[in-house]
């Protein structure tokens, strides 16, 4: 038995490589596949704006990026986990704190996963949350001002790789993808077996700042706990994950950990558990993480070393953690906006899963049990089922919702989206993607409030979709109509880095609180000047302070003498313009650092070591006025 479904499984993924290297000859099929008029539908005519913004994940570029939907248009990139010389992000004295972590300094993250901040289970358009999968962060960007505000180091985890936010954004909950040791130890990895954990994180999000802190950890049995999803509405208050490698191999996982017929998602009452922790449970543990804050009053980012934290083993609470049997290495798992139907997507299955939310509740008043598997009950299969739907593609991974009554659910292995309905399981289209798709994004898709008139395809694979670029392409992102009973391919775009995951949200609910300027009146950075008879330069031993500014079209002091080898120069260049959109920017010969990229009212903090001997230029690297190029000045360097 045993060996057929191993076969089944190396099978699937021979097939996979298969739809890798047929590409070229689904073009004609996508053209062919256009009604006329799709080129309206998605112009954006100059000075207007799109409809929706897209929020996407920049996978290994450690980014986030915005585009306008539906015009595909780039509107930002958003450095998270990443350096970003465009915007001196992780460079400066600033900025650098976001990426510590308890391993130091860690400017690279891989971003996963992306979602906006809901109240009462809608789209409320503050925050975009998201984290990485290497190590694991997570990190809350603010939609007033579209930069990174906080990044919070998860301990005790490896692999975070998605997090879900409740509906009211009372948690943020990550996933692991790496069962570990736990807490991490020097041991055997063939004892893995029964001695590596899973732990889902629970961090506590301040409603009124968005402040995050962890709360409580559930350190689950050692398989590898995946996607996570909350409930809503009536399933409010429970999430749900999945799980793969229930079997816990650590080698070759590719055939060991696709074994089971069936591996497990996880219904967790949250609630319960936070009341349990409110109440005094839980364990304390051991740990180190660091908690990055960003201030837009001092334009200054600090990190605090933080220790400890409280952990729960879901056999100290009972009734809140369940298993539910689900078929070959589930994937996705995905809640629809009534909060009854819990879709799971065994991506070696030729079928998807649909579970009840009442049903699951009736089985539990029953204790309708299946046995149990480290002392977690397993529910029923058969008891908590709602429907399956039949043969829809190959290699299910997510599925979101439109708000009338159908999902969508993206295939990896056919690189399809397929639409079938949530009240008789039923097909009811499909289209072709090119290639390979992963996540698939509806704005509003996975709260209680969809906008479902376009659905964002996000590709694995691109190969001839654009003019070729060397071996490397950029993903593919793919822009369906859904609005009427069938899908409609309207627009391929480009996207940085891999897009994991997308957020959309109607462009209403975000534009008006979008900030236009910094004020310098309330600028309250250590070092910034109001006006120029405030600028200056001060020696304390080696280290220099020059409290400069910049407006248009000159910086002061402009000339600067008295510097030496071996000092230390810290330029602290306050913008002084208070008009939308100035920014000047501030570059020094030789600097191993980025620029600055200062914003009208802000200041920020350059380091520069001077090492030769000479008369050296600065100048602004943002074109700024008629005048930009005569923004400049000189530095003198004389010996030690
Ligand atoms: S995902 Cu896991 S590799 Cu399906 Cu959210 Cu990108
Ligand atoms: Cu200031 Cu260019």
């Amino acid at each position: 038995m045993k060996n057929i479904l191993k076969i089944a499984a190396v099978g699937l993924l021979g097939f996979f490589m298969q739809s890798c290297n047929n590409g070229d000859s689904n073009d004609k099929r996508s053209r062919g596949a256009m009604a006329s008029n799709v080129a309206e539908r998605v112009y954006v005519a100059p000075g207007d704006h799109d409809e929706f913004y897209g929020f996407f994940s920049g996978g290994f570029s450690g980014q986030m990026s915005v585009y306008g939907l539906p015009s595909g248009r780039l509107l930002k990139v958003i450095p998270v986990f990443s350096q970003d010389a465009e915007k001196g992000y992780g460079y400066n004295e600033g900025t650098i704190p976001m990426l510590n972590t308890s391993y130091g300094f860690v400017p690279w993250g891989d971003l996963h996963h992306v979602d906006i901040s809901q109240t009462n289970g809608e789209l409320d358009g503050r925050w975009v949350f998201t984290h990485e999968n290497n190590t694991p962060r997570v990190a809350r960007i603010d939609l007033n001002t579209f930069e990174t505000g906080e990044i919070l180091e998860i301990p005790n985890s490896a692999g975070n790789h998605s997090f879900a936010i409740t509906e009211n954004t009372e948690y943020l909950i990550a996933g692991t993808r790496f069962a570990i040791p736990s807490p991490q130890r020097d041991m055997s990895i063939d004892e893995m077996k029964g001695n590596f954990k899973g732990p889902l994180t629970f961090v506590k999000v301040d409603q009124e700042t968005g402040g995050m802190e962890i709360d409580f950890q559930v350190i689950m049995p050692g398989f590898n706990f995946d996607l996570a999803h909350p409930g809503r509405g009536k399933s409010h208050g429970w999430m749900f994950a999945t799980t793969y490698n229930s079997e816990e191999a650590s080698t070759l996982l590719e055939v060991n950990a696709s074994q089971n017929d069936k591996d497990f998602i996880v219904a967790l009452n949250w609630q319960k558990i936070a009341e349990y922790v409110a109440n005094g449970g839980g364990t304390k543990m051991d740990a180190e993480y660091a908690h990055n804050k960003f201030d837009h009053e001092t334009h200054t980012a600090t990190t605090e070393m933080k220790k400890g934290i409280m952990t729960v083993d879901p056999k100290d609470v009972p009734g809140a953690v369940f298993f539910m049997p689900i078929p070959k290495s589930p994937h996705g798992c995905d809640v629809d906006p009534t909060g009854e139907y819990i879709v799971g997507s065994g991506k070696l299955a030729a079928e998807l899963t649909v579970f009840s939310f009442d049903k699951i509740t009736q089985a539990i008043e029953n204790e309708d049990y299946d046995g149990d598997a480290y002392n977690i009950p397993i529910l029923n299969y058969d008891n908590i089922l709602a429907g399956i739907v039949r043969e829809p593609g190959l290699g299910p991974l997510h599925t979101e919702f439109d708000g009338k009554g159908n999902a969508y659910t993206t295939f990896f292995i056919s690189s399809e989206v397929v639409k079938w309905s949530l009240s008789d399981f039923q097909v009811i289209d499909r289209k072709p993607t090119y290639y390979s798709v992963g996540h698939l994004m509806i704005p509003g898709g996975n709260s209680q409030k969809p906008f479902g008139k376009y659905l964002v395809a996000m590709n694995k694979i691109t190969k001839d979709r654009y003019l070729p670029t060397g071996p490397e392409m950029n993903h593919s992102a793919q822009l369906y109509d859904i609005s009427g009973d069938k899908m409609e391919l309207l627009l391929d775009f480009p996207t940085i880095g891999e897009p994991h995951y997308a957020a959309g949200i109607p462009a209403d609910l975000v534009k008006q609180n979008s900030k236009k300027i910094y004020r310098l009146d309330e600028n309250k950075h250590k070092y910034k000047v109001t006006n120029e008879s405030e600028t200056r330069v001060e020696r304390n031993g080696n280290e220099v302070h020059v409290y400069m500014t910049m407006v248009r079209s000159h910086f002061a002091p402009d000339n600067i003498e008295g510097i030496k080898v071996g000092d230390k120069v810290f330029f602290h260049v306050t913008n002084l313009e208070q008009d939308f959109d100035v920014p000047h920017g501030f570059a020094m010969i030789g600097a191993n650092t980025a620029e600055l990229l200062v914003m009208p009212g802000a200041t920020k903090t350059m380091v520069w070591e001077p090492k030769k001997v000479g008369v050296w230029p600065l100048y602004c690297t943002d074109f700024c006025s008629a005048l930009h190029q005569e923004m400049q000045g000189y530095v003198r360097v004389s010996p030690a």
